[in-house]
């Protein structure tokens, strides 16, 4: 009797928490991630579960997240940084712990996307989707063989070229084409790269990192450099845009959620983490945004068509870098395209 009556209690107890508890609980999450990759069903199917409003901002470049996230204007809950991004804030202790029993479903990532140099505990991030950049090609209107990024900038293509408008990306094209990897960047090879943007940037027609594709399908350009899910699109779209790891060198990105350390509702946040980390979910995205899916149970989830589609999953094992956090160099970079840019 005894037992029952202290089980009783210790019932009551929990229902007397449990209550406090979804009194407390999480009424909004805010946040802010690139564009064209977070699909609305998702957020959507995250509102109607949890009962969490998501307030979605987007931005289109790692250093324009930043910028905003410095200048304390808006304090997010949920970031989603590459990998030498979150490399740069962990540095800074920007970035709040996950308690990863939180989020069971993290068990789902592929073992090769864990305890990365961004995250050497594996603790600080959790992988949202991860790709390549390369060239796109409208094979209808180019006939050449384009191999690299050699073969894009050319003359006779002037003014039909897309790119990312990302200086870090475009810098890292350049460096490549003189044999450096992306993390070379020194003040020489920032010189040694100069008139080679000097000779391509004034034969782009459009800088586009939200919406590549559109230029491509519109007909407004006839080859990019672009992500490789906006090349993945491009290709269910129609196969004659074909997608070409550049032989200079490609790299590869991660792009993970994250939890800054001022976030309001970090349970909101990590709650979202583990939403989109179940397979189903995390499918979903991948039909919407056909980037490389490490989520090994999304993948089992997703058609032959859609795993054979070369721009989401390049055939073959290519050698891949990752970008790495370079410090103040990333101003320097930023200020040698924008200059550039302006000249051309
Ligand atoms: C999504 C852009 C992909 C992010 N629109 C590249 N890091």
């Amino acid at each position: 009797m005894k037992r029952i009556a202290i089980l009783a209690a210790v019932g009551l107890l929990g229902a007397v928490v449990g209550c406090s508890k979804s009194e407390q609980a999480p009424k909004e999450l805010n946040l802010f991630a690139w564009s064209e990759y977070v699909p609305q069903s998702v957020i959507d199917g995250f509102t109607k579960e949890t009962g969490i409003k998501v307030n979605y901002e987007t931005y289109a470049s790692n250093e324009e997240m930043l910028a905003k996230l410095v200048s304390g204007a808006q304090r997010y809950d949920l970031i989603q940084p590459s990998e030498y991004t979150i490399e740069a804030l962990a540095k800074e202790k920007s970035l709040r712990e996950i308690d990863l029993a939180k989020v069971p479903n993290v068990v789902n990532i592929g073992k090769q996307y864990k305890y990365l140099p961004h995250d050497p505990q594996n603790n600080l991030s959790v992988p949202w989707m991860t790709g390549t950049v390369g060239i796109v090609v409208n094979t209808d209107k180019v006939k050449d063989d384009i191999k690299g990024f050699k073969d894009v900038f050319q003359e006779k293509y002037k003014g039909r070229i897309v790119v990312l408008d990302d200086p870090r990306e475009i810098v890292s094209w350049a460096l490549a084409t003189i044999g450096k990897g992306p993390n070379d960047v020194t003040p020489e090879n920032l010189e040694a790269i100069k008139p080679i943007l000097a000779k391509w940037l004034p034969l782009v027609k459009v800088y586009d990192s939200d919406s590549p594709k559109t230029a491509l399908l519109n007909g407004d350009v006839d080859i990019g450099v672009v992500w490789s899910g906006e090349a993945a699109l491009l290709y269910q779209e129609d196969k004659k845009f074909k997608y070409i790891l550049p032989s200079e060198g490609a790299h590869m990105f991660i792009d993970s959620l994250a939890i800054p350390a001022n976030a309001p509702n970090p349970e909101a946040a990590m709650l979202f983490m583990n939403y989109i980390l179940r397979p189903e979910v995390s499918k979903q995205i991948s039909v919407d945004f056909p980037y490389t899916n490490p989520n090994v149970e999304a993948r089992k989830l997703l058609t032959q068509e859609e795993l054979d589609n070369p721009a989401s999953y390049p055939p073959g094992s290519p050698k891949l870098d990752t970008f790495r956090d370079i410090g103040d160099s990333a101003v320097q970079i930023d200020k040698v395209v924008t200059d550039m840019k302006a000249q051309g």
